[in-house]
């Protein structure tokens, strides 16, 4: 029997796809109406990547299903039903006629863009507005910002410490397990051939994500990307044993191969989780606490389980601080004045430097690259190149399944492209073909030399690291972390140094 009394409406934004949601648990299933509904605004603000509109999507409706099996009344307005407006602000307000709610609900949405929009919507209804905070995150936006507060400069690890504490993860009392906070020296070993590559699971898309993928190849059909081989988990179930696989088979061998890079190889030993994790499939407390149980039952190393904890308690949590703390001025950041154009072959891939080309065929194929690929492939090179972090940042957006601009865009302007001028991390990821093949076997099949830094046909990435540093001499000349670099260019001598700015000028003038 239904409650009679006022009725409130749900909102549940679709990076929102959790049961424990601090909206839903505010809510009453007898009596409130659960909204969910696909906007042309979302579905467009970037060219999404065709996987990731049908992961979204294709999660949103499962989700939707799985809210109705636990006994709420749900209202899904999908893409392309009659009426629909094409905004959250639309919606809401067609759906506040449609039930008259004494209250609208929501869990404060995890971008800037679309807080905007909910600020607007008590006075396009006309009903009060209940935003709560998302409680799936360790750390609130305020306690960031308390934290924060006098800091003469902010960093990860200071940061990752407070949450290590707070959370209890990893600790013998207050001192860290194994007497390090971070083991990250005994991490990042260069990519052997040898290694046994376990290979993560891939979800057969039922009838509710072939739907969504016929929507998509019929109304984003020139947009980026495969749809053929998608193989995301889309619904809670499939995530939860994705994230098993991960614990069992990949967890162990984390920390060594993180940083390594095999053509042919799109995921080594990486979890594939930052989809179900940024949509709600996943809780990241859970799952550290996980990862953390399988080194207390001595089934992973202690380097491999503080590393990836500290992926999600630190980086994940210290990003989404740094973005809420400095929108929206951070999304304009161009600290090093960059203008240049992101070059075609992004999108394309057709390049000779076998090491972007295999990074964006696997984007292609599969949305996903690891985070070296990101960091030391694609954002190495804009980085070095000049390009403009504001279409950089645009293309991240757009490529990736997990791409949601709390956690791309600090990575991007921050992280990789160094825009903000040094606020999220101390140094510039830049680095010459040197690091690349280290860490990869890109080079051994590319039509340039990496060991060449001037001729014709010399690894771009070489004159065009010393070019970044003698351009930028003014502005990053005094980075104790480049000291080593700018020593290095102060003993070059002027004619190698010509050299190499003329390579790096003839390079570039031939990019479109
Ligand atoms: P794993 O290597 O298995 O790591 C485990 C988890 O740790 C990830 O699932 C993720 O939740 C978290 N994590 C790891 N590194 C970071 C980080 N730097 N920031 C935040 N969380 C992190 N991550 C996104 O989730 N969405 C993005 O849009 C995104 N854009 C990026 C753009 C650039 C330029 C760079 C350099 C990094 C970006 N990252 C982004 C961070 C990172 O690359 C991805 O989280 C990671 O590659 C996801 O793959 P995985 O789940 O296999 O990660
Ligand atoms: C990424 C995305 C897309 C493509 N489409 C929708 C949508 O139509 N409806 C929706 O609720 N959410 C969508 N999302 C995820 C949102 O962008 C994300 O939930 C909000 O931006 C919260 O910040
Ligand atoms: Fe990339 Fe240079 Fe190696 Fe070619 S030689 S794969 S361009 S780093």
């Amino acid at each position: 029997m239904p409650k009679t009394g006022p009725r409130r409406l749900i909102v549940v934004l679709g990076d929102q796809l959790s049961t424990d949601l601090s909206s839903l648990q505010a809510g009453d299933r007898e009596r409130d109406v659960v909204l969910m509904c696909e906007v042309a605004e979302e579905a467009t603000y970037v060219d999404h990547h065709k996987q990731k509109l049908v992961f979204v999507f294709s999660a949103m409706r499962h989700f939707a299903d799985e809210l109705r099996q636990e006994g709420w009344e749900v209202d899904y307005v999908g893409l392309t039903d009659s009426g629909n407006t094409g905004s959250f602000a639309g919606e809401v307000k067609r759906a506040a006629h449609r039930y008259e709610p004494d209250q609208i609900i929501v869990t404060e949405p995890g971008e800037w863009r679309v807080l905007k929009d909910v600020e607007g919507w008590e006075k396009s209804t006309g009903r009060p507005v209940k935003t709560l905070q998302d409680r799936r995150f360790l750390c609130s936006r305020a306690e960031f910002a308390e934290w924060s507060d006098g800091r003469r400069e902010m960093r990860m690890e200071h940061f990752y410490r407070v949450m290590r504490r707070r959370t209890g993860l990893l600790m013998d009392g207050d001192h860290p397990e194994g007497g390090r906070w971070n083991f990250d020296e005994e991490n990042r070993k260069p990519a052997d051939r040898s290694l046994f590559m376990p290979e993560p699971p891939r979800f057969r898309p039922d009838a509710t994500t072939r739907e969504v993928m016929a929507m998509i190849e019929h109304l984003f059909g020139d947009n980026f990307g495969d749809l053929q081989g998608f193989g995301w988990a889309v619904t809670r179930k499939e995530a939860e044993r994705a994230r098993d696989h991960f614990i069992d088979n990949v967890l162990p061998g984390f920390g060594d191969n993180q940083d390594a890079m095999l053509l042919g190889e799109d995921f080594l030993y990486h979890s594939l989780l930052s989809p179900y994790l940024n949509t709600g499939l996943l809780n990241p407390l859970d799952l550290c606490r996980r990862a953390e149980e399988r080194w207390r039952e001595e089934k992973a190393p202690l380097n491999a389980v503080e590393g990836f904890i500290r992926q999600i308690i630190g980086w994940r949590e210290y990003v989404r601080g740094i973005y809420w703390l400095m929108m929206p001025d951070y999304a304009a950041s161009n600290h090093l004045d960059a203008k240049r154009d992101l070059p075609w072959f992004y999108w394309s891939g057709e390049t000779d430097m076998a090491c972007i080309a295999e990074v964006v065929s696997q984007t292609r194929r599969n949305a996903y690259a690891h985070h070296i690929q990101r960091l030391m492939i694609t954002g190495n090179f804009a980085l070095l190149a000049g390009v403009e972090p504001r279409q950089v940042h645009e293309w991240y957006l757009a490529v990736y399944a997990d791409a949601f601009e709390w956690v791309e865009l600090p990575n991007t302007i921050g992280m990789s492209q160094f825009a903000d001028g040094g606020i999220l991390g101390s140094k510039p990821y830049a680095s010459s073909g040197a690091y690349i093949d280290r860490m990869s076997d890109y080079c051994g099949k590319c039509r340039y030399d990496v060991k060449k830094r001037v001729e014709e046909e010399a690894c771009p990435f070489n004159a065009l690291y010393w070019d970044f540093i003698a351009r930028n001499e003014s502005k990053l000349g005094n980075n104790r972390r480049l000291a080593f670099a700018y020593r290095n260019w102060a003993r070059m001598d002027p004619a190698t140094k010509k050299a190499l700015r003329t390579r790096a000028r003839s390079f570039l003038n031939q990019l479109s």
